[in-house]
Formats: structure tokens, C-alpha cells, sequence
């Protein structure tokens, strides 16, 4: 693990991981008659019911625009919203609530990364290095923005284990490179890179960093400050927040200099046909009506993790991953895909002679949510040489239950396809 992603820990903080599934009401339910076993986290986690109750409160009492009315409603939607941004702020540890933007999710938090600060600093001749890990969102933008400015997009190799080659990453980094855009948890594999040291070499040889903290503000606390990267995105609804609300963190000197993303209310001062003058930032970056309800769910989600011991979360979420991967061994035509050391809450898997989907299919029948395909990371699916990998993903509500229950669907699936 990088140093910078440490573990909080404090008498007051929940150390008791497992007593956590309680607060996830979608986890009582059933799916086909058994037990639901959500084992698809890294698409989207569950919400905890201190989550829900924020989204109904700031819906049935609060909702209004924000920024605009004088009135009661105006301004309780205003403090809402603002709070939410100041206890984002506050989780992440960043020195400003100018340095967080509300967006959509990790996929707009990186496009105005990639539109705003690569439009403005990348020319001909210029890299972009990324990895071969990157989920589509952390590479698609880069091409584009390198499409249009001719600057190169440059991916760093990955090891048999699905590590970043850290001597490619050094050989392709040089004086040509502008922006370094790399995921801290990997959505297909499970690799936890070591962020700090890569955003330490970036610097020094004068690149700006972009990471891609998706996958990993579930199960590491990120701070900002310690990893000093100069830009983190993440989405809500991977950290047991509402879909449609995300962040974009970057130093506030950087914001300051880039041009804005979108154009619309909010996001300016003045206007006239002559000519427009920005917003202070982060208005500068959030552009027409926000999702109000969304950043009031993102901020109990942030007040949730909160409360939770990391050293603790981690413990339990490796112990399972441990778990489930000698469960999985029991299966000899099974092959786990990403083994790197480092590695949090994946566990990504072929079936000798069975598609993904007909294991997805088969185990979805015995009440176990898994994802199938190529998790929107094409290029790792190249690299394995395979076509779509089963993966099963864990959050800190997850247990050895579920993972049984997994190990049925897959022997169903075995029984079945051989
Ligand atoms: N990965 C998965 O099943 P959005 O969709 O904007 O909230 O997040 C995009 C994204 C970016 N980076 C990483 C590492 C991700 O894992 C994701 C989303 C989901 O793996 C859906 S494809």
C-alpha cells in the first residue's frame, strides 16, 4: 500500500466491520427465492440507510435551487449543498473547498481534466502517459484531447501479476511527458498502485498528475495532501453515496489556471455579447443547476465512512479476498486474473470452457450479483487474452457467506457447461 493511503485510527472509530451490514436495507432482501449476495460493489456499493434518509430529507423538505432564492427552502438547499462540499473537503483532506467540484461522476470529473487542463497545456509532440490498466473513462478523454492538440497518449505496460512495470514507467517518463493520468485502484484487476512514489516521479520530471481514486475511496482513506497529486477524481455511488454525483479535486493554483469546462449559470459573473468573466472557483467548474440531492447523499456518505476505522475496513476486506480466492482454487479450470501483492476487494476470473456471461447468468439463478464482461477495460482484457472475465467485487458489508453462496453458483455453473 502507498504511504499515503493510511488507516485512520481513533477509540471512537467502528472497528466491528461486520456489524455494518445491517445498515445496507437492499442487502435484506431476495433474489430468486435465496439470500441476496452482492458481490458487484465495484460497479456500483449499496447505500446505507443514513444515505437514503439524506436523499428523502433534502428531497421532501429542502429541495429548491441553490446559489439563487432568498427564500427559507433556497437556503437550506444552498447549506446542504455547500456542506456536503465542505465535508468532502474535509474527508479527503484537501486545503480548500475551492479545490472540490461537484460533476456527474469519475468519468466527467476526468473529462474536464482532460479537456480543461490537457486543452490548455498540451502541444504537438507532448505525452500523455497513462497504464494498461486504465478504465476507458481515464483513457478515452486522453485521446481525444491528445486528438485534437497532437500530443501523444503514452500507456505504461503491466506486469503477468497486473502491476504497473515501474522500470517502463520510469523509461517512458521524460521531458516530453505533460500529464500523468493513472488509477489508484484498478476496477478490473484489484492492483492498489503505489500512487504516492508514481506521483513523486511525475513531479519530478515536471508532469502534472491526474488520478483515477474510483475503486479506492471505498476501501482506503485517501488523502489528498499526504498523496499530493494535483488532481483525484471519484464517483458517490462507488463509495455507498447516490449515482450522478462525483468530484473532481485539484489544487486550487491549477483550477485557478485552467479555462472552464462548460459554459452556463453558475459559472459566471458577468455577461455581455462582448464578453463573459468567470465564476470564483469552484463555481467556476459547475456550470447550470447541480444534483442538489445527490451531494447531500455523497456528504452522509463521507459523514458514514467517517465513523469507520480503515485499519479495521482493510483487515476485513482482505481477510475476504483471501477467502474467496482459496474458494476459488477448489475450481482447477478456474484462473484468477490480476494477482498483483497489493491488491483491494477483485477478484477477477475465467472458467476453463465456460463464457463469463454464462457464469454470470448461472450465479445471478442462486441470488449472487457478480459483473461479467470487460468492466469497461478493454486493454486488460487484451493483455490476459481473454475476451470478459467474472468478477466478483467486495465492500465492507460483504461476508464469508456471500462468497459460499458464490462458490454454489459457480459449482452449479460447472455442473452445468461440462
Ligand atoms: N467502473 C465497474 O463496474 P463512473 O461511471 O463515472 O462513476 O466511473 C467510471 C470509472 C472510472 N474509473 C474506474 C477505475 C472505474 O471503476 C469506473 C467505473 C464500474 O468497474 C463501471 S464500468
Amino acid at each position: 500500500m502507498s504511504a499515503a493511503v493510511t488507516s485512520n485510527a481513533s477509540d471512537a472509530l467502528i472497528t466491528d466491520i461486520a456489524s455494518l451490514r445491517g445498515d445496507f436495507p437492499a442487502l435484506r432482501q431476495r433474489v430468486h427465492n435465496r439470500p441476496l449476495a452482492y458481490l458487484d460493489s465495484a460497479a456500483s456499493s449499496q447505500c446505507p440507510q443514513t444515505v437514503i434518509d439524506a436523499i428523502v430529507r433534502q428531497q421532501s423538505q429542502n429541495h429548491s435551487n441553490v446559489h439563487r432564492g432568498v427564500h427559507q427552502l433556497g437556503e437550506r438547499a444552498t447549506m446542504a449543498y455547500e456542506s456536503a462540499r465542505e465535508r468532502v473537503r474535509d474527508y479527503v483532506n484537501a486545503a480548500s473547498e475551492h479545490e472540490i467540484v461537484f460533476t456527474r461522476g469519475t468519468t466527467e470529473s476526468i473529462n474536464l481534466a482532460a479537456t480543461s487542463l490537457g486543452g490548455s497545456m498540451l502541444s504537438a509532440g507532448d505525452e500523455v502517459l497513462i497504464t494498461w490498466m486504465e478504465h476507458h473513462s481515464n483513457i478515452v478523454p486522453w485521446q481525444m484531447i491528445c486528438e485534437k492538440t497532437g500530443a501523444h497518449l503514452v500507456p505504461v505496460p503491466i506486469t503477468d501479476a497486473g502491476e504497473i512495470d515501474l522500470e517502463a514507467f520510469d523509461r517512458l517518463l521524460n521531458e516530453r511527458t505533460k500529464i500523468v493520468a493513472f488509477v489508484h485502484v484498478s476496477n478490473a484487476l484489484g492492483t492498489v498502485n503505489p500512487a504516492r512514489e508514481l506521483i513523486e516521479k511525475a513531479h519530478a520530471a515536471g508532469a502534472v498528475v491526474v488520478v483515477d481514486g474510483a475503486q479506492a475511496m471505498p476501501h482506503r482513506r485517501v488523502d489528498v495532501r499526504e498523496l499530493d497529486c494535483d488532481f483525484y477524481a471519484f464517483s458517490g455511488h462507488k463509495m455507498f453515496g447516490p449515482t450522478g454525483i462525483g468530484v473532481l479535486y485539484g489544487k486550487e493554483r491549477l483550477l485557478e489556471a485552467i479555462p472552464p469546462y462548460q459554459g452556463g449559470g453558475e459559472m459566471i459573473l458577468t455577461v455581455s455579447f462582448e464578453r463573459t468573466t468567470y465564476n470564483a472557483l469552484p463555481y467556476k467548474f459547475e456550470a447550470g443547476t447541480p444534483n442538489i440531492t445527490g451531494a447531500a447523499g455523497l456528504g452522509a456518505a463521507v459523514d458514514y465512512l467517517s465513523r469507520i476505522d480503515f485499519a479495521a475496513l482493510e483487515a476485513h476486506e482482505t481477510a475476504l479476498l483471501d477467502y474467496a480466492t482459496e474458494r476459488l482454487s477448489e475450481f482447477g479450470c478456474a484462473s484468477i486474473i490480476g494477482t498483483a501483492a497489493d491488491k483491494a476487494s477483485v477478484l477477477s476470473f475465467v472458467i476453463d470452457g465456460i463464457h463469463a456471461h454464462d457464469v454470470g447468468t448461472i450465479v445471478d439463478g442462486a441470488g449472487v450479483a457478480v459483473r461479467t464482461g470487460h468492466h469497461c477495460a478493454m486493454p486488460v482484457m487484451e493483455r490476459f487474452g481473454v475476451p470478459a472475465t467474472a468478477r466478483a467485487s467486495f465492500a465492507l458489508y460483504n461476508n464469508e457467506d456471500d462468497v459460499d453462496q458464490l462458490i454454489v453458483g459457480l459449482r452449479q455453473a460447472v455442473e452445468l457447461f461440462r
